[in-house]
């Protein structure tokens, strides 16, 4: 088996960790931190499916955005490949207009990073019970449910993501685990996750930069909670302690930070509701990017 970054405890200096170079090293087996959210017990005729939008201030920029939230996760949200089953294998990209609209979805947002030259789907994804990218063991966040319906967030090794007894039916990685058990956990999340699974620049960067922003995670009832907020690199947008202050305040107990900038895209019943950042060919309009997977929320 490769290096852990257990080996780093064996260093005599106390200090030493924090020169070291990001947890970019594959992990196989062994436990990662994460939390466990049991579902709840099925309440038949509960609303399925609320979509707020919202204008809000942060500091003194006013950015606008949507918060969905969904009851029963495991019946009604899915991870979905670009353009449908085999897009990542495919090294596909798609919109996400394009990507809900084939697969029925009534809200869909873009779900992981990927490579902008290559289109690589990055980080674990599991769709519909089907292992369709791996992370290799490299360590970012995620976000998943397992056949009993219970929510996963956190750092997870090949093994745990390969667990057959209570198997992983939807599985996708973002970088940064933005909420861990009520706390805000950046800082944590900087210190330990890969930041080679993003391109926006250096790890403090992306997390500091103003953006487009999408997280997903789940709430005390545990229902899932889609985030999206408009934004574009440095000009417009959140950085990721607003994101994860704002989730805080509805109630949010674990979430992570999905693919934002360019790739940011709210899509509602197949239509585009957002304002992506990235220019068309024709520079007076904006258009929403091709990108890797997409979140969606469906009928039961
Ligand atoms: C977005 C991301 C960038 C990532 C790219 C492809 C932000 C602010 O999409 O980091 O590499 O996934 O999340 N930007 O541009």
């Amino acid at each position: 088996s490769g290096a852990s970054r257990d080996d780093d405890l064996l260093l005599p200096y106390p200090r030493a960790r924090a020169r070291l170079s990001r947890d970019c090293t594959r992990v196989r087996a062994s436990r990662r931190e994460h939390e466990s959210w049991p579902p709840p017990p099925a309440t038949p005729g509960a609303g399925g499916l609320a979509v707020r939008t919202f204008v809000s201030h942060f500091r003194d920029r006013a950015v606008a955005g949507h918060l969905t939230r969904a009851v029963a996760p495991l019946l009604t949200f899915s991870v979905l490949e670009p353009g449908g089953p085999g897009g990542c294998a495919a090294r596909r990209r798609a919109t996400v207009e394009e990507t809900a609209r084939a697969a029925g979805c009534r809200v869909a947002q873009n779900g992981g990073f990927f490579r902008m030259n290559t289109g690589e789907c990055l980080g674990n994804v599991v769709s519909d019970e089907r292992r369709v990218s791996s992370s290799g063991g490299l360590q970012n966040a995620q976000f998943g449910i397992r056949r009993d319906g219970t929510l996963v967030v956190g750092y997870l090794s090949e093994e745990e993501v390969l667990d057959t007894e209570n198997p992983f039916v939807q599985l996708l990685s973002g970088v940064v685990w933005l909420i861990r058990n009520g706390s805000i956990y950046i800082n944590e999340s900087q210190a330990t996750e890969c930041d080679e699974t993003q391109e926006t620049g250096s790890f403090s960067k992306f997390v500091n930069v103003i953006s487009a922003r999408t997280a997903i995670g789940h709430d005390r009832k545990g229902q899932l909670v889609l985030f999206h907020a408009d934004g574009q690199t440095e000009q417009r947008g959140i950085n990721l302690w607003e994101m994860a202050e704002f989730l805080l305040k509805q109630d949010v107990v674990n979430a992570i930070n999905l693919d934002g900038g360019g790739s940011a895209t709210f899509v509602l019943n197949g239509t585009l509701a957002s304002y992506p950042s990235d220019h068309c060919q024709d520079n007076m309009w904006r258009c929403p990017r091709q990108v890797s997977t997409v979140v969606c929320v469906h009928e039961p």
